[in-house]
């Protein structure tokens, strides 16, 4: 059975994020458009593999005055200007009195991670062993952190169009106190899910995507790439487990190395689109609560969100603007359509 009504191919509506709990708006009869993919040639990858002025490549002084050692695989620091602070007090609130003006403190740490001391790489061009080596440290940081912080967003932020400051290969982890908005809702809906149904959420939507393959954009043993069937980026993905995971620390030997592939793989695909180093914001969701407070996570799958700016080519991103900011996201292109062109370049 299609689960899309047919009148939904042509015509506008809205989809329904279970995970976010909010709505899309559709236009397919705008996406019908011929695909006037002009496609801009890119900038050319002329970085060097070693750049004296990069403040991430090995044995350079950063912003503030450390030095990088002179590292040879993946190396974290501490983000020297960090959003959140380890010596701050979370206990401190506004008086209950002034519901409109509610604050509250948070504790936490930022690092940043760089995935090689090769300037001039991306995480796709990085070898299998390496890219498996980044999928190691974000475990191990994960499994430090959420002993000491209720959240760990790992993430890494792609190209100079997503605010990325440097093209070194690096990603950021933050953790803090408190859950974040995302996540938050993320908790609260998986839950609800998994109190009504048994499962979880993600679990049973991967099943049915599975079936349909229309929205898988490539799968392997353990792990399967969809473009969501409530994507709001053009070209958004969710990467999912087939096997039961709340937190990336629970991976085992296996998984990693799967993921390790996929990864590689999904992201040359995004790379072929639109012929250029393809930028996105990405991150890890997981299940909350730090490890020694045994929270519940039966009702959590882990994944990864990818949302890539990108509309039509290299330059022509999608803006989140007018609609999206006073009513609710919007997008032409549809999901499935998405899917297909992505496919179309394994
Ligand atoms: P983005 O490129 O994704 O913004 O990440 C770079 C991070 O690196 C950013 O958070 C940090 C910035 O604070 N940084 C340092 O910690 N030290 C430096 O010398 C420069 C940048
Ligand atoms: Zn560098």
């Amino acid at each position: 059975m299609d689960i899309l009504p047919e009148e939904h191919r042509n015509e506008p509506h809205r989809r329904f994020n279970p995970l976010r709990g909010d709505w899309v708006l559709v236009s397919p009869h705008r996406g019908k458009r011929p695909w006037l993919g002009a496609v801009e040639k890119p900038a050319p990858n002329d970085r060097p593999q070693y750049d004296p002025k990069c403040y991430l490549c090995p044995g350079n002084t950063r912003a503030e005055g450390a030095q990088n050692p002179k590292y040879e695989s993946t190396f974290v620091f501490q983000n020297d200007f960090s959003a959140l602070l380890k010596e701050t007090d979370d206990s401190i609130k506004s008086p209950s009195e002034t519901p409109l003006f509610k604050s509250e403190s948070v504790r936490g740490e930022c690092r940043v991670i760089c995935f090689s001391p090769r300037h001039d790489l991306t995480l796709p061009q990085m070898e299998i062993p390496e890219i498996r080596h980044v999928i190691d440290i974000w475990t191990q940081q994960a499994d430090e952190l959420l002993r000491k912080y209720r959240w760990v967003q790992i993430f890494e932020n792609k190209g100079a169009v997503m605010g990325c400051s440097n093209p070194h290969p690096h990603g950021q982890i933050w953790a803090s106190s408190s859950l974040p908005n995302e996540p938050a809702a993320e908790e609260k809906n998986q839950k609800t899910f998994f109190e009504e149904y048994g499962k979880t959420l993600l679990s049973v939507y991967l099943e049915k995507e599975l079936e349909l393959q229309e929205r898988v954009v490539t799968e392997n043993a353990d792990w399967a790439v969809v473009v969501p069937f409530w994507a709001v980026w053009p070209y958004e993905t969710l990467l999912l487990p087939k096997f039961n995971a709340a937190r990336i620390l629970d991976l085992n030997d296996g998984q990693r190395d799967s993921l390790a592939l996929i990864l590689k793989e999904f992201l040359g695909i995004y790379d072929k689109l639109f012929d250029t180093s393809f930028p996105y914001s990405m991150g890890w969701h997981g299940a909350p609560g730090t490890l020694n407070e045994n929270f519940d996570t039966a009702h959590w799958t882990l994944h990864a969100h990818f949302y890539p700016p990108l509309l039509r080519s290299a330059t022509v991103k999608k803006f989140m603007v007018g609609y999206e900011m006073l009513g609710e996201p919007q997008r032409d292109i549809t999901p499935e359509q998405a899917a297909e062109r992505l496919k179309a370049l394994k």
